[in-house]
């Protein structure tokens, strides 16, 4: 067992690292006041490889793992948290197709998810309005007519769904889990409709919508697999995005933690530096604690997601401990800042409110503690 990291993996973290803070971070801000996204912000992420971290070369991928893939999401995320869910779900989406979709499908899709064309991501559409935990309560359906199928219904919740050029979409072709279909739709496919942008707390820059499917027609060869695999699909491809949002979740962490650490140094009370003061020093402890444990969680689900084992349960504790250690580091970095915490000028105020979603998204903590406990139960 090593603790270190390899010089590659150090090359690669660094180099994050390096793009993060010089090219994302200083437009955070902005993103989080505007709601809005640069999306030739997207093209740099490309560029760099990104948008095709778990996608083989020969599809416009780097292949790097998934091991990789966290150094550099913990980066990303702590420069920027919207920027760093807007990649995750390019790369959730692209491994979905990866794994299982045809050769012709993932010649025709991935190299367009990996280059950002057009300046356009990808989305991930399982949710619905009446349904987000129990997933496999979906309604949206997908009627075979030919060489086509026909989707209707409602996704809710799209992150990426304003700017995205390939959306997967899960939708019923019987009933049951079972009967669940996966697609992938192009923008632009007539009865794809972009639907209401949803005003957010926290990770403003990046676009959540609603995506309507109104007798939008897709011909089977966009299919992912085989009829009624769709729903395996989504849950294989979120044993995965949980592993992402582990490592996102950090980086908000690390973010607020350093926020802290600035705040510790700059400012007195009672004739010496915050940082001396034993109350302060608990919750820096506690927080690099927790931060540092959810780290290993989450590396040890990317090791092993890498020597291709299961992950579920691996998957939803690092999740959930790296959210709620998230959820922590936030607060009590708050906390330390007094009254400037809870103004805009200084980015703590932002990273807390970046911070709750992270215990919604790709699984509620509530649904990752049901996930553990099956595992563990056997259930
Ligand atoms: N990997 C592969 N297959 C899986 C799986 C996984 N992690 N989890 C479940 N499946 C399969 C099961 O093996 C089962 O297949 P069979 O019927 O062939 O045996 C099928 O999927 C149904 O599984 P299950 O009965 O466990 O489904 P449930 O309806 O009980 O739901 C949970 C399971 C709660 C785990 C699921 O609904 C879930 O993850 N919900 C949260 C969804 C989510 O994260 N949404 C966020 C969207 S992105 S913002």
């Amino acid at each position: 067992m090593d603790f270190q990291l390899t010089e590659e993996q150090q090359t690669i973290e660094d180099h994050a690292r390096e793009f993060a803070q010089r090219v994302i971070a200083p437009g955070a801000a902005h993103r989080d006041e505007t709601s809005s996204f640069d999306r030739q912000l997207l093209s740099d992420l490309a560029e760099n490889g990104f948008l095709g971290m778990l996608v083989p070369e020969t599809y416009g991928g780097v292949a790097m793992g998934y091991t990789n893939y966290v150094l550099v999401n913990r980066q990303l995320a702590t420069a920027c948290a919207s920027t760093a869910v807007i990649t995750g779900v390019c790369n959730l989406t692209a491994s979905a197709v990866d794994q299982f979709g045809s050769e012709a499908l993932k010649a025709e899709v991935l190299p367009e998810i990996c280059a950002a064309k057009d300046n356009l991501a990808a989305a991930f559409c399982l949710s619905e309005p009446h349904c987000g935990s129990d997933a496999a309560a979906l309604k949206a359906s997908a009627r075979r007519e030919g060489d086509d199928y026909v989707l209707n219904g409602t996704k809710q919740w799209i992150t990426n769904g304003a700017m995205s050029g390939w959306y997967l979409v899960m939708a019923r072709t019987g009933p049951g889990a079972g009967g669940i279909s996966a697609f992938m739709v192009p923008a632009g496919t007539p009865g794809l409709v972009i639907g209401k942008k949803e005003d957010k707390m926290g990770q403003r820059g990046s676009d959540t919508v609603q995506v309507i499917l109104e007798n939008c027609r897709v011909p089977a060869r966009l299919r992912v697999g085989e009829e009624g695999i769709g729903f395996r699909i989504a849950m294989t491809a979120l044993d995965g995005g949980r592993i992402g949002i582990g490592a996102l979740s950090l980086g908000v962490g690390t973010a607020a933690l350093n926020e802290a650490l600035t705040y510790l140094a700059e400012r007195e009370a009672f004739g010496k530096p915050l940082g001396r003061l034993q109350a302060l020093q608990n919750m820096v402890a506690d927080i690099a604690t927790e931060l540092e444990a959810a780290w290993l969680l989450t590396l040890r689900a990317a090791l092993m997601k890498d020597a291709g084992q299961s992950v579920t349960k691996e998957a939803s504790m690092a999740k959930v401990f790296s959210s709620e250690a998230c959820a922590k580091a936030v607060d009590l970095s708050l906390q330390i800042h007094g009254g400037y915490g809870y103004v805009k000028e200084y980015p703590i105020e932002r990273l807390y409110r970046d911070a709750r979603v992270t215990r919604i998204y790709e699984g509620a903590s509530e649904i990752q503690r049901v996930v553990i406990a099956r595992e563990v139960l056997g259930s």
